[in-house]
């Protein structure tokens, strides 16, 4: 993309309504407009991002063995009114009627929408497992709605329900969706820990929150320092193998970490005294097992194995797709601007000219453009007739992890610039050489092979 060819509009004064710094980089960056309370248009390198997260989400769904749909925006009440939390959700659903009379929702969550798919379809305990997920746009009419994308009202969540024939197998879908949603967080750059946490208006006991540690979050969490040490890095998890999965999910839940609701004084107290930790952490997902809470209410029955029917066992598993670009720009910035980890960088490389006009300069970023292009790498390209200081300060504000600099100085000699957003280091290369260092940090943030056929496949010609 060439920068005079893009709509980019930032902002050079900070805007006075935001209070934390990744809605203000969001702004400024030009990613996001708000549109009404907790409502945002997302601007095309907001979009840019929010389709990065999406296609990560769903590369390691599909990996998991989990199966993707899409279900509507707007649901019947009368759904909701079969597992009687029509009543119970209260003033956070958007209710509404259409010309008909008929009671309708902004849907904040699925759960009764899937259970009814369910049991129009699946009759026999030998359809199981099964676990359908989407990701759509969900409403909660949130009485605060702030920080920009972290707490808002329309939001973009990745929802999936496991449909299981006992509570033994239910739980290994847990420890599946746990293992999938580490793997999901740490391809997007994040340290995101599972904490035990509280069920609320989802139901089940069993509940783990994902929570990014950071100073504006809005959970006060309580957790041994040693947590933080683990990762799952590129280990070879086989998702069907119940004990593997088990084994993984005990590794990371072992230590304490819990959420405000769930925390307790005297199991903290058996931390050692250097590793006890209480912080803020935002949370980018949540994990349920809730048993037949759904399935019995509303008849979502299979025929088991001796022929009786019995009620599924169901958990719902949740990653707020539209939050996680807030908390990964907290968890990753400095004073000039977004730094974006490589796995979701909007564009992969910033290249800018010096000397825009200058024949030498411009055919010396054509060329890297054409080279990166062809790669399969998504340069970002400063064409403007700028001075270099604002093309600097840009491309600082909108955090590309890379950024080349090209001069007619600099070409006299043969060299180009690679400055890392991260480091602030740059180093003196040909062009070819920083083509070929640039392509080889890209080939380790792929995010590993995909399993047949979907192997180098994106993810829409999965489905
Ligand atoms: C699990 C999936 C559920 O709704 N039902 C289906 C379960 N869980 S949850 O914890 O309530 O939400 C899942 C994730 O969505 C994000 N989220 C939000 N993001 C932005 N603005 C909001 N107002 C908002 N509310 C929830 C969170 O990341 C949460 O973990």
């Amino acid at each position: 993309m060439r920068l005079t060819r893009y709509f980019l509009p930032v902002l050079k004064e900070n805007p006075s309504e935001a209070q934390i710094v990744s809605h203000r980089l969001m702004l400024r960056a030009g990613m996001i407009k708000q549109q009404a309370a907790g409502i945002y248009s997302w601007l095309p390198m907001g979009f840019k991002v929010l389709r990065k997260l999406e296609n990560i989400v769903h590369e390691e769904q599909i990996r998991a063995g989990h199966i993707p749909m899409l279900m509507p925006t707007l649901q019947p009440a009368d759904l909701w009114r079969e597992s009687g939390r029509y009543d119970d959700y209260g003033e956070e659903m958007l209710r509404i009627t259409d010309r008909h009379g008929r009671d309708m929702l902004y849907g904040p969550t699925n759960e009764e929408m899937i259970t009814d798919i369910f049991r129009a379809h699946v009759g026999s305990y030998k359809n199981l497992p099964l676990t359908l997920y989407h990701i759509q746009w969900k409403f909660r009419d949130e009485i605060r709605p702030r920080f920009g994308v972290m707490r808002g009202r329309e939001f973009y969540m990745k929802d999936g329900y496991n449909f299981d024939l006992t509570k033994e197998d239910a739980l290994h879908a847990y420890n599946r969706h746990l293992v999938s949603y580490i793997r999901t967080y740490e391809r997007m750059g994040l340290q995101a820990i599972p904490m035990r946490a509280d069920s609320g208006p989802i139901g089940g006991d069993d509940t783990h929150e994902f929570l990014v540690l950071a100073e504006t979050g809005e959970s006060e969490v309580f957790y041994d320092a040693a947590v933080t040490d683990i990762r799952l890095g590129d280990r070879e998890i086989d998702y069907d193998n119940v004990d593997q999965c088990k084994a993984v999910m005990e590794e990371f839940t072992a230590l304490y970490a819990r959420t405000d609701e769930t925390h307790d004084e005297a199991e903290f107290a058996k931390v050692p005294e250097e590793r006890k930790r209480s912080a803020r952490g935002i949370e980018v997902g949540q994990i349920f097992y809730f048993g037949t809470k759904y399935s019995e209410p509303m008849g979502a029955t299979v025929q088991g194995p001796d022929g009786k029917p019995v009620p599924v066992h169901m958990g719902s598993h949740g990653i707020g797709v539209s939050r996680l670009l807030g908390a990964i720009i907290e968890a990753s910035h400095d004073d000039k601007g977004i730094i974006w980890p490589e796995g979701v960088t909007p564009f992969h490389i910033g290249i800018v000219n010096l000397k825009q006009g200058d024949a030498d300069a411009d055919a010396a970023c054509e060329s890297l453009y054409a080279e990166f292009t062809k790669h399969g790498l998504e340069p970002l390209y400063d064409d403007r007739n700028e001075r270099a200081g604002g093309k600097f300060a840009t491309m600082d504000l909108i955090g590309l992890p890379w950024r080349i600099t090209v001069g007619p100085r600099g070409l006299k000699n043969g060299v180009v610039e690679l400055t890392s957003r991260r480091t602030g280091e740059s180093e003196e290369l040909s062009p070819a050489e920083a083509v070929k260092k640039v392509l080889e940090i890209y080939a380790q943030h792929r995010g590993g092979t995909m399993p047949e056929p979907m192997a180098g496949r994106s993810f829409h010609t999965w489905m």
